[in-house]
């Protein structure tokens, strides 16, 4: 079901705690981790304890959830002292998400192009 944890979901698997992940912040409806493959010198997935596929399935079935993950990031820079951040949540295989559960990445330590490729 919509929200459910999925049993072949690689985050839900960090959400319940099945597989390790290195968490820097977590609250009732959230959980932030270093990705495994950083692309800056900070580099931090936010996640919503709810499974749904993509940030805007997210917003759609759980606008609170979404609301969360969003306040997430932005304490998840304030703790890691980014003075700018960019904030990317990839939505769809065709600009290179490959984790099918809604995920923000908070990117920041470096200086960035615009626009992103
Ligand atoms: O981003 C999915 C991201 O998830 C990608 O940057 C790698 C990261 N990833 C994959 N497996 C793990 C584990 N086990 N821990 C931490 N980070 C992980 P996307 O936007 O879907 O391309």
């Amino acid at each position: 079901m919509a929200g459910e944890p999925q049993d072949d979901c690689l985050f839900c698997k960090i959400v319940a705690g099945h597989i390790p992940a290195t968490i820097v912040r977590e609250t009732d409806t959230t959980v932030a981790f270093r990705d495994i493959n950083p692309q800056a010198p900070t580099h931090v997935l936010v996640i919503p304890k709810v499974h749904y596929e993509n940030a805007a399935a997210l917003a759609a079935a759980a606008p609170q959830a979404a609301a969360d993950v969003l306040a997430a990031t932005q304490a998840v820079a304030d703790e890691e002292k980014l003075e700018s951040y960019r904030v990317v949540f990839n939505t769809g295989s065709g600009v290179g998400q490959t984790v099918f559960h809604a995920h923000a990445h908070v990117l920041g330590g470096r200086g960035m192009q615009w626009p992103p490729g």
